[in-house]
């Protein structure tokens, strides 16, 4: 049993415990998790959560190492999470090094975590809101998640944090390297990286053709103009300008109540993505089904429609098993 005494304390072996529970899909430690998490629950919510989103190789953990040194000055406590969607197919971990993070990684007011290839964006998306929680009551003040922009990847982390940020490389194009149109209007701050030796002219070139981009969009959060900002977090430029730009975002939701309205919108989410996950969890789980689905799979793969109908006996069975089983 973990202790929660423990982990309000600070305690960085109890949090580690918990993370890993949080991360087992075995049932039994799902259950225990989620006891835990219904205790932790009044310890919840106190941090700044921050997503920080962008092709590999961009920056994002050089930049997190960068600005881990403001808080910490500030006197607050940082933790990182790294996912990483993309390994859902890869079976890797691309961000799953500590090694961008090595001075961060040694602070004892700092905790990074990188979280493990999971079966699918919704099972990633819920461990990651897990862990936030976990973290939270752990005393941590803010909350970086570091994700690989995958597309999806940017509207899941945009769910369960306060701010994102986008960071993008210099680039000479007009197409903005790709970016689509919805993964920029996800973004409350944009960051235009390396902007040091060579890539200085193009970094000030891409940052008006963000701006410009950036106009035209109806931004995150009420009242929020998205900014854009030229960083080099190799040689630690703009770093304090984007940690001030993250506080007068924080101070500016804060006051204008979006801050507020956004975890009210979020909450309203996780609840029906949770509901989601538990329905699958059990289907994934039930024996009884497994048995049919093998059964139908080898007497009806002969007929045309076969799929839908077998799919529908699943879940006519899947129904009537969970009626008796309450
Ligand atoms: N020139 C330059 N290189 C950088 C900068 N930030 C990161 N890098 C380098 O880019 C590579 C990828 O950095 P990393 O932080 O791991 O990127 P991530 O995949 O987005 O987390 C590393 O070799 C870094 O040293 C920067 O501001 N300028
Ligand atoms: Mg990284």
């Amino acid at each position: 049993m973990v202790n929660i005494d423990a982990l309000r304390s600070g305690d960085r072996k109890v949090l580690a415990k918990l993370l890993t529970l949080v991360e087992s899909t075995r049932s039994k430690d799902r259950q225990q998790t989620e006891r835990i998490l219904e205790n932790l629950d009044d310890q919840t919510g106190n941090s700044l959560r921050i997503g920080i989103t962008g092709i590999p190789g961009a920056g994002k953990s050089t930049m997190i190492e960068a600005l881990g040194r403001q808080v910490i000055d500030a006197g607050s406590k940082l933790a990182v999470l790294a996912v990483d969607p993309s390994s859902m197919i890869s079976g890797g971990a691309i961000l799953g090094d500590k090694t961008r993070m090595q001075t961060l990684s040694m602070e004892p007011s700092a905790y990074i975590r990188p979280t493990p290839a999971g079966k699918s964006l919704g099972g990633v998306a819920r461990r990651t809101r897990e862990s936030i929680l976990v973290l939270e009551a752990a005393g941590y003040d803010v909350i970086f998640v570091e994700t690989v922009g995958v597309g999806q990847a940017e509207a899941m982390v945009s769910q369960m944090t306060d701010l994102s940020i986008l960071m993008l490389l210099p680039g000479g194009g007009d197409d903005l390297q790709g970016i689509k149109r919805g993964v920029m209007e996800l973004a409350d701050i944009v960051i235009i990286n390396k902007a040091d030796g060579d890539l200085q002219k193009r970094a000030a070139l891409s940052e008006i053709d963000v701006r410009h981009a950036l106009e035209f969009m109806q931004p995150r959060h009420r009242g929020w103009k998205p900014c854009v900002l030229k960083t080099s977090a190799l040689q630690g430029k703009g770093i304090k300008e984007l940690w001030k730009e993250i506080l007068e975002f924080h101070k500016q939701t804060r006051q204008t109540g979006t801050f507020r309205e956004n975890r009210e919108k979020q909450l309203h989410d996780w609840i029906r993505m949770e509901a989601r996950e538990m329905i699958l969890d059990q289907f994934d789980r039930d024996e009884g089904l497994s048995m049919l689905h093998v059964d139908l799979a080898s007497k009806d793969s002969e007929s045309s429609n076969s799929h839908i109908t077998a799919a529908r006996k699943l879940v006519s069975h899947f129904f009537e098993s969970s009626r008796t089983c309450r």
